[in-house]
């Protein structure tokens, strides 16, 4: 008997799902489709086993296949990475984030962050997340005039307020992140220097995107968005930071690590290290940048004017469309985005007066150019006329003709 017949109400769920994710558009920048190699380890037996610990060194028997696992995924991490040090047991984005600020810092020490609606994360300072909770948190922002990082006043803010780390990185930021810079400046305050690399590590993995790891003391990231692996997070760190970040994973916040999905990390990079990986992460930026460019002439104004990575922020007041009523209505035209804050957003986080878009979905799913184009076209006649009739048809019919991985 199957999970079909022994729980049909579960399995009708995920079917619903997948067939949802099949008719549709998914365009969630942070999404991404696993490869079913990458599936079928997560959903193997390593999920009944415990090992809590580090291979060699595990508080439970029966360890040794488990160990094999994890010595792999920290291997090909630090060869795909270049990195000394990696530590695969984080079980999200936000532990990572969390370890690594327990492994530099003390409880009100003070953290220099982006703030979330200029493109950062919540565990980069949020007050109601711990970040913001128990540390002092200075936040910066992006230029008013153009919406770039302003690094001019991030190094001036950071000679004033002397923060023990700053961190950088971001979850809706469309352009470079110029690491070398925030360690220059991290370096004139006397800062740790942090970098959440979780939206852009497939395009630092394929050198697509300047890389983190060289400059700063940490880079944490999460492995299931560009890098297209299994839900999960990872900490990347000099050799010196080596048993303060794995002491502060466990036991500091974590307990027994999630085997199954370490094992399915570890097929994750052996796959980001192929060569056909690189030519992914270059469809994807490609593909951004041309639907950038047609929005863009469609009259779609974008956060920053466009795009280096794999995501566009379209900015909706002068089509006077609030993020919230955008999203609701590409999805009824079958195109699944998120409602964003833009800088110094007027609307609240809920309403917002953006939306982010990715490509990384639908370039796994094998669109190119041709594509973009027409899903621009979609996206302006919908926005534009406030009809999602305009566009579900076309959507339907794209997604049909690019069947997603099973
Ligand atoms: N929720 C992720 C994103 O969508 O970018 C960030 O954690």
């Amino acid at each position: 008997m199957s999970l079909k017949d022994k729980d049909p109400a579960v399995y009708g769920a995920i079917e619903a799902e997948v067939k949802r994710q099949e008719n549709s558009l998914e365009m969630i920048a942070s999404e991404n489709y696993t490869s079913a190699e990458v599936l079928e380890a997560t959903g193997s037996r390593l999920t009944d086993k415990y090992a809590e610990g580090y291979p060699g060194r595990r508080y439970y028997g029966g360890c040794g296949h488990v160990d094999t696992v994890e010595n792999l995924a920290v291997e090909r991490a630090a060869k795909l990475f270049g990195a000394e040090h990696v530590n695969v047991q984080p079980h999200s984005g936000t532990q990572a984030n969390i370890a690594s600020y327990l492994a530099l810092l003390e409880p009100g020490d003070t953290v220099m962050g982006m703030d979330l609606s200029c493109g950062g994360h919540l565990t980069h300072g949020h007050p109601l997340n711990f970040s913001g909770r128990f540390f002092r948190i200075i936040p910066y922002g992006v230029r008013k005039d153009n919406q770039f990082i302003d690094y001019d006043l991030i190094r001036e803010t950071a000679l004033k307020e002397k923060p023990r780390m700053i961190i950088c990185g971001a979850s809706a930021y469309p352009r470079i992140i110029d690491f070398e810079r925030f360690s220059e400046i991290a370096s004139e305050a006397g800062a740790y220097l942090l970098a959440d690399i979780a939206h852009i590590a497939g395009l630092v993995a394929a050198g697509a995107h300047p890389d983190p790891v060289n400059c700063c003391d940490i880079v944490t990231t999460t492995t299931h968005k560009t890098l297209r692996g299994p839900r999960g997070g990872m900490i990347m760190c000099r050799k010196n930071f080596a048993s303060q970040v794995d002491r502060s994973v466990f036991p500091g916040n974590q307990g027994g690590p999630l085997m199954h999905v370490i094992a399915a990390k570890a097929v994750c990079f052996g796959e980001a290290l192929k060569g056909e990986y690189k030519d992914y992460i270059r469809r994807v930026i490609a593909n951004s940048r041309e639907l950038a460019a047609r929005l863009s002439e469609g009259g779609i104004d974008l956060v920053t004017g466009g795009t280096d990575n794999h995501l566009i922020l379209a900015d909706l007041r002068s089509l006077g469309l609030t993020g919230r009523e955008a999203e609701a209505l590409l999805q009824e035209a079958g195109i699944i985005v998120n409602k964003n804050t833009i800088p110094y957003d007027p609307e609240k986080p809920l309403v917002t007066s953006g939306i982010r878009i990715g490509t990384p979905v639908l370039t796994t799913r094998g669109m190119g150019p041709e594509e973009m184009r027409e899903i621009a076209g979609i996206i302006l006649s919908v926005l534009r006329d406030r009809d999602p009739q305009k566009g579900s048809g076309r959507s339907a019919s794209l997604a049909a003709s690019f069947p997603a991985p099973r």
